[in-house]
């Protein structure tokens, strides 16, 4: 197991000894809705996880799949005008938890306390659980060129993902911080189906390996631009829950993982 100092750059980001820090962290958050912490991890253990990955990618189960931006099959008796009916594409490969080896960096941080603690102060949470399969908490994902994830917003209240190997063109996150509250109901289909019809920009990031990248995903419409080089863009997403015993669906198991269990 690696410590926490091993792993996390605790020089430019204290996670486990300044208040200070933690909650300019959480007012960032509240703020901007998308924490971006560049250089979260050391050299050393950004290393190795970036050897982990492309050893791992020849297990990589690829899929390809349709979805609305609210993750639905598309409903061939609503009106293709309709943002929330409109289909996008999704294709990317995917290592699981399980073939991750027990001993990886990413087992060490994913089960840190002190990691654990940081998020749930900059969450404002009490606890945050792993996934009960063995399967979805941990995932490595690689978009090869042309690949991509189409406009969506995430069924997680939140996602925390660490970026392993940018591309050299393409694969650029894009999101909007504005459209959509979960909790109030509210979703504004004229503001969402500008940004999915390019009559709006949203604002797209420049995240480099070694970021940490933490979003409320299900407030917040994103994507993955296709990817256009042959340099894979490679993506760690750390994945929580705010319930002990949560399982991924089946459904969702089976075609990210191509496997139930
Ligand atoms: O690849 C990314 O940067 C975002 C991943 C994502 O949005 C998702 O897996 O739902
Ligand atoms: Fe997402």
């Amino acid at each position: 197991m690696s410590t926490i100092s091993e792993i996390v750059n605790l020089k430019k980001h204290p996670i486990i000894k300044s208040n200070k820090y933690i909650s300019n962290c959480n007012t960032k958050l509240i703020n901007n809705s998308i924490l971006q912490l560049d250089d979260f991890l050391t050299d050393k253990s950004l290393y190795q996880i970036q050897k982990e990955a492309l050893n791992l990618k020849k297990k990589a189960f690829y899929c390809s799949q349709k979805h609305t931006i609210l993750l639905n099959k598309k409903n061939s008796k609503i009106s293709n005008k309709d943002p929330c009916n409109r289909e996008m594409t999704s294709d990317k490969g995917c290592v699981p938890h399980d073939l991750i080896p027990k001993k990886s960096i990413l087992n060490s941080l994913y089960k840190s306390k002190e990691f654990k603690i940081f998020l749930n102060k900059i969450l404002n949470i009490k606890n945050i659980y792993p996934y009960k399969d063995k399967l979805s908490s941990i995932n490595y994902n690689y978009y090869e060129k042309k690949q991509q994830l189409g406009w969506h917003f995430d069924n997680a209240s939140f996602a925390i993902t660490l970026m392993i190997q940018s591309p050299n063109s393409g694969g650029v996150f894009q999101y909007t911080n504005k459209g959509r509250n979960y909790e109030k109901n509210y979703l504004n289909k004229n503001y969402i189906g500008n940004i999915i019809n390019n009559k709006k920009k949203p604002t797209s990031l420049n995240v480099k390996p070694g970021t940490l990248l933490l979003f409320y995903g299900r407030n917040y419409l994103h994507r993955v631009t296709p990817v256009r080089s042959k340099k894979p863009r490679i993506l760690v997403t750390l994945n929580y829950n705010l319930e002990k015993g949560v399982e991924l669906s089946l459904n969702a198991r089976k075609t990210f993982f191509g496997r139930i269990k």
